[in-house]
């Protein structure tokens, strides 16, 4: 583990590469890397602009797996400061609201999931392990800046402030809900936030954020987008094109990759053979960072410098967030068939990101006290049952509702099979629970 940030900088010597170096230069990360033109330029080799040298012996590149990407830490297991120069000297206020929030996510995440196993609502996933990675990276960012999730990210929409009776709504798909119960539970977007709408297939918000990272680049400079990613997602052939298209049009975009070990049941061992997703970034010509996802400060530093450097050199830059995904991966699966109790126990108990950052609080800021934890606990319960409660209790939307939202105006075919769904409906109307949706 390393406390110091850097950010390993794309390699463009390709000799070097031979001797062995892994593909990063490591450097204190201060101004954009040499451009391709300059580095052919100085040594006179060149292929159509790219730079290209000769060597005579005979000799492939093998990943060097023993010095692999170091991972940049600033708070240890007991939340102290491994190294002052890097304390990111946050008020009391915000490293307390970073506290709560995750605290509060974690108690929506129990609540939320016992009400998805009392049959209550469809389908949930948690967010437990990843806190610091949500709220570490959110905190670094400006409200201007455009997000673009995976799904579990829930702790990103919190700190924005997204309310309890919003994500509930959403769960629940009540006539609150802005998709009135067109996606999945866990599917939240907010306009208001600018956090884009979570799509169920993997990878869609990637070129997508490629694509606004560009955009927002000629239209408001000074914004930049923030992609959430998991390491399974980033085996998806849309990681390569939003990669590739970032980086040549030098798009302001931070790839944030939250790798928590798993893709559902495939560990993280057997979905790549080379250096976890970091390694990856100087393919691409990225700036890089590999980051311990539990450790709250070290994943913000790293997320306000990346903004940093995105919006002031306009170039994406890709950080891999080491995390664990201490949940199931969601309410249809059962992680107790691939991994070992043991293996959960050392994530719940002796690296969790929580309990690291309250030390810290607690500790090492002596802002925090065991009996304000205690009372934090119980509010959040009563604010997430309270909201639970009213969300549960609202009407679904009209079935009608079913059709609109996806074209501007209802096209032919979807007025016809409206006008179809509303007879069957209303003849067979004993069979549907309409009392409890709006009418028809
Ligand atoms: C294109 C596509 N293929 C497969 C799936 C099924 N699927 C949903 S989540 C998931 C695993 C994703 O793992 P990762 O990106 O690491 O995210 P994590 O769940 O660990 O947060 C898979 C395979 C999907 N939703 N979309
Ligand atoms: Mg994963």
């Amino acid at each position: 583990m390393r406390h110091f940030i850097k950010f390993g900088k794309p390699y463009l010597h390709t000799r070097s590469l031979l001797r062995g170096n892994s593909g990063l230069q490591t450097c204190t990360h201060v101004a954009k890397s040499t451009g391709v033109q300059d580095v052919s330029k100085s040594d006179g080799n060149s292929f159509i602009g790219m730079p290209h040298n000769y060597v005579t012996k005979l000799e492939f590149l093998e990943p060097k797996m023993e010095n692999t990407i170091p991972v940049y830490q600033v708070l240890d297991s007991d939340g102290k400061i491994i190294d002052e120069t890097q304390d990111p000297k946050l008020s009391d206020e915000i490293v307390l609201k970073m506290y709560k929030d995750m605290k509060m996510l974690n108690i929506m995440d129990g609540i939320m999931y016992s009400a998805q196993r009392q049959g209550r609502i469809s389908f949930y996933m948690t967010n437990y392990g990843e806190e610091a990675a949500h709220i570490g990276s959110a905190a670094a960012l400006e409200m201007k800046d455009l997000v673009f999730a995976q799904y579990r990210e829930a702790g990103v929409l919190m700190w924005r402030g997204f309310r309890l009776d919003q994500f509930m709504d959403q769960c629940y798909a009540n006539i609150n809900d802005p998709a009135s119960g067109k996606q999945m539970p866990v599917h939240y977007g907010s306009k208001d936030l600018n956090f884009v709408t979570i799509s169920s297939p993997l990878a869609t918000q990637m070129p997508q954020a490629a694509g606004a990272a560009y955009a927002l680049k000629r239209t408001n400079p000074g914004t930049c987008v923030i992609c959430y990613f998991g390491e399974g997602a980033a085996s998806e052939g849309d990681a390569h094109a939003a990669f590739n298209f970032a980086a040549t049009l030098d798009a302001p975009c931070i790839f944030f990759c939250r790798n928590n070990g798993y893709a559902i049941s495939t560990p993280a061992h057997e979905q790549y053979r080379g250096d976890g997703i970091a390694s990856r970034g100087s393919g691409y010509g990225m700036l890089t960072i590999r980051v311990d996802g539990n450790d709250t400060l070290a994943v913000y530093n790293a997320t306000r410098k990346a903004r940093q450097i995105a919006l002031e050199e306009s170039r994406p830059v890709l950080i891999e967030a080491m995390t664990y995904r201490v949940g199931d991966h969601s309410t249809s699966d059962d992680s107790s068939t691939y991994r070992t109790a043991g293996e959960l126990e050392y994530w719940t108990k002796t690296n969790n990101p929580v309990t690291r950052f309250e030390r810290y609080i607690t500790n090492e800021r002596n802002c925090w006290s065991a009996e304000e934890d205690e009372k934090l606990s119980k509010d959040c319960s009563k604010q997430v049952i309270e909201a639970f409660t009213a969300a549960e209790k609202r009407l679904k939307p009209s079935p009608s509702l079913v059709f609109t939202d996806v074209y501007d105006e209802l096209p032919v075919n979807l007025k016809k099979q409206q006008k179809q769904m509303r007879e069957h409906v209303g003849a067979h109307s004993q069979h549907y629970p309409l009392k409890r949706h709006e009418p028809l």
